[in-house]
């Protein structure tokens, strides 16, 4: 969000704008709105399971937060576009190649909208996707083990934040352009922006894993391209994107790029894209992008560098691209569960503007244009309107739906959550929220058939809403109970990083399909070790390789000697435990380096290069068993040329046990 809204809100929340007086005056006073059985509403008793998951994005941590609804427990952080030292992501060796990028390493981004992947405009559990906004990229979450599976680099584009919403059918996730840039990137003077700088809307193949790739892009004029969602139902096959800053203006956007009365919606007919695309019509176009992803045999991250795109120019393909004028400067394009109205937030609009999907294909058969822009017809207002609802309140943002006909928008300067009427655009009811809402989320709610219930507000501001913790409070997400005529506030909980957008779905979708361990015997890893006697070190020139078993409590080899200053030594380390939620660590001693934490079945590398000589434990961080505290061992760095051998000794322990075992499965034999 722009800085100069949030001023305005919080000058509002100071009580100076009459207009809103009315929900800041209710500021701490939440009180007042609950009701006597929010409490008994929220409230899962322990042992007892959420009967939501939903999945909110992390802003700017990079990451996925899992919270249970209605209990609003944090259940999990997935670690996507952010180096994760709680378990290694983005430090082993097996996960930094995800955060590679034509510019190198990355090891952070800025989250900001989840999208579970859908069937027949429905979420089907099997994939969440999340946008990467400042290096533009998108990333696959395989829902089944709550992982990051697949992250793809978007070229020709600079901010991806109009991103990644899904088709109906998964066919196609979307990446727009938050900032024009001159594509392909070059440098000119920044004052050549009318004459350079261009936006792209990006198609991304998305229904298999692992072959995530742009399937096309659109090129579009300059402006700043900042949301957007699939239709469905009527309009499936086409796809919405606002765009703001149709000034192309190159400085002071705060004001530069606030002129026009209305900016644009664009109406892309992907499915005619295609049939140009498969016509020969897009320019195969030089292109430099990482895909990056989670090879399932090795469980260790792929990288290939793809080298080219096809570009559509709607100028070559008429037809593809419409405008729809949208006031003003607008944010948020929500598609009904209908697929009839397109809902815009027009954050700076005074009235929540609503296009109509029937009207608008009857306005291009009526070929209803007000002029075009760069061979974009540009569609009458009236002719594709369907409604305004008025005087909403301040600073509309975003729209979600109950399946009931009714719609829910977020207003971000007047703090509250407005719910409305489909058709009719009266106003039904407003309820506060604290404060500065931004995205706000019903489970299913931009889906065909919402599941209703619960809507979460996800606020910019916290304030005094939890013990204070000096000047940087946690981001505040509120549920509102939404089954009823009036919406009523349950719960407040905070949450990691800014929550951009969310995602939720009922928890019996997918509970039942999690994955509990990797099974060890399907572990194909070139550093696998199954069985405490296949450990061992191993030395290539400068490069050791000590690979070592991790069990209950012990790791095989334990003792280790022959290394060197100058070294570089890879402890291939594997948990051999096949049982649920049995995770063990590994970390050494003045490592530049997280832990490793390794799953049940799984290899896990940590890269160590040791600077002096000396004796240096290693032990396992996550408290597995009751001798957790046993479950360490040493390394030994000798100087370099020294003439130490190589060694790599069990532990005494781990050799009884190793001979235990033997004798317990000796006597089954016989
Ligand atoms: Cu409105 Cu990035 Cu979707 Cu934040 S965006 S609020
Ligand atoms: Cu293994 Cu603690």
């Amino acid at each position: 969000m722009q800085s100069a809204l949030r001023r305005v809100s919080i000058a509002a929340c100071i009580g100076t704008v009459a207009a809103v007086s009315l929900s800041c005056s209710r500021t701490g006073d939440s009180k007042s709105v609950l009701t006597g059985d929010a409490a008994s509403r929220v409230y899962v008793a322990p042992g007892q399971h959420d009967e939501f998951y939903s999945f909110l994005s992390g802003g700017f941590s990079g990451q996925v937060a899992i919270y249970g609804l209605p209990s609003g427990r944090l259940l999990k952080v997935i670690p996507v576009f952010s180096q994760n030292a709680e378990n290694g992501w983005g430090y082993n060796e097996e996960t930094k190649p995800m955060l590679q990028t034509t510019f190198g390493f990355i090891p952070w981004d800025d989250t900001h909208h989840t999208e579970l992947s859908m069937t027949d405009g429905t979420p089907d559990g099997r994939w969440l996707f999340i946008n990467g906004n400042n290096t533009p990229r998108v990333a696959r979450i395989d829902l089944t083990r709550m992982e990051t599976e697949e992250i793809l680099q978007i070229p020709n584009a600079a901010g991806g934040h109009a991103s990644p919403f899904t088709t109906p059918d998964t066919k196609y996730i979307v990446s727009a352009t938050r900032f024009s840039v001159p594509v392909p990137n070059t440098d000119v003077p920044i004052e050549s922006y009318k004459q350079n700088f261009r936006g792209t809307l990006s198609f991304i193949t998305a229904n298999e894993p692992g072959k995530m790739d742009i399937a096309f892009q659109i090129l579009m004029p300059g402006y700043n391209y900042d949301l957007g969602h699939a239709g469905k139902g009527p309009s499936q096959g086409w796809f919405f994107f606002t765009s703001y800053n149709s000034e192309q203006a190159n400085t002071k956007l705060e004001t530069n790029a606030s002129q026009n009365d209305k900016d644009y919606i664009a109406a892309v007919n992907y499915a005619k894209a295609e049939s140009c695309v498969a016509e020969g019509k897009a320019r195969t176009q030089p292109a430099d992008y990482f895909h990056n992803y989670m090879d399932e045999r090795t469980r260790s991250a792929k990288t290939e560098r793809k080298t080219s795109v096809k570009m559509l120019d709607p100028k070559d393909c008429p037809g593809i691209v419409y405008f729809l004028p949208t006031p003003k400067s607008p944010h948020g394009v929500d598609v009904d569960p209908t697929g009839e109205y397109i809902v815009a937030g027009g954050k700076l609009a005074s009235v929540i503007p609503v296009h109509s999907f029937s009207k608008m294909a009857k306005a291009i058969d009526a070929r209803a244009f007000d002029g075009e822009l760069s061979g974009i017809p540009i569609l009458k207002y009236d002719a594709v309107m369907a409604g305004e609802v008025q005087k909403p309140g301040l600073g509309p943002l975003h729209t979600e739906f109950d399946g009931k006909g009714n719609a829910y928008t977020s207003m971000f300067i007047s703090s509250e959550v407005v719910k409305w009427k489909l058709g009719t655009w009266e106003v039904l009811d407003r309820i506060p929220t604290y404060y500065s809402i931004g995205h706000l989320m019903i489970p299913g709610g931009d889906a065909k058939k919402p599941f209703g219930k619960y809507l979460v507000a996800m606020n910019k501001i916290t304030k005094d809403r939890y013990l204070p913790t000096g000047p940087e409070m946690a981001q505040s997400a509120q549920l509102i109970d939404i089954s009823g005529e009036k919406m009523k506030l349950l719960l407040d909980f905070p949450t990691i990083g800014e929550p951009h957008y969310a995602q939720a779905l009922p928890a019996s979708l997918i509970k039942d399909r999690q994955v509990k361990f990797y099974k060890l015997t399907e572990n194909g890893s070139p550093h696998v070790t199954k069985a405490e006697s296949d450990g061992g070190i191993t030395r290539q020139g400068r490069n050791v390789r000590v690979k070592m078993i991790a069990i209950r409590s012990h790791f095989a080899p334990d003792n280790i000697e022959g290394v060197q200053v100058g070294d570089t030594v890879y402890f291939h380390v594997t948990n051999i435990e096949q049982d649920w939620d049995i995770l063990h660590g590994f970390a050494v001693l003045g490592a530049e380096n997280s832990e490793l934490i390794l799953n049940p079945g799984e290899t896990r590398t940590l890269k160590w290069v040791p600077k002096t000589p000396g004796i240096y434990p290693f032990y396992c961080t996550d408290f597995c068993s009751a001798l957790h505290q046993e479950m360490s061992g040493y390394i030994r760095v000798s100087a370099a040329g020294s003439n130490v051998p190589l060694k790599a000794n069990t532990s005494p322990k781990a050799q009884q046990q190793v001979s235990r075992l033997k004798n317990i499965s000796g006597a089954a034999q016989r």
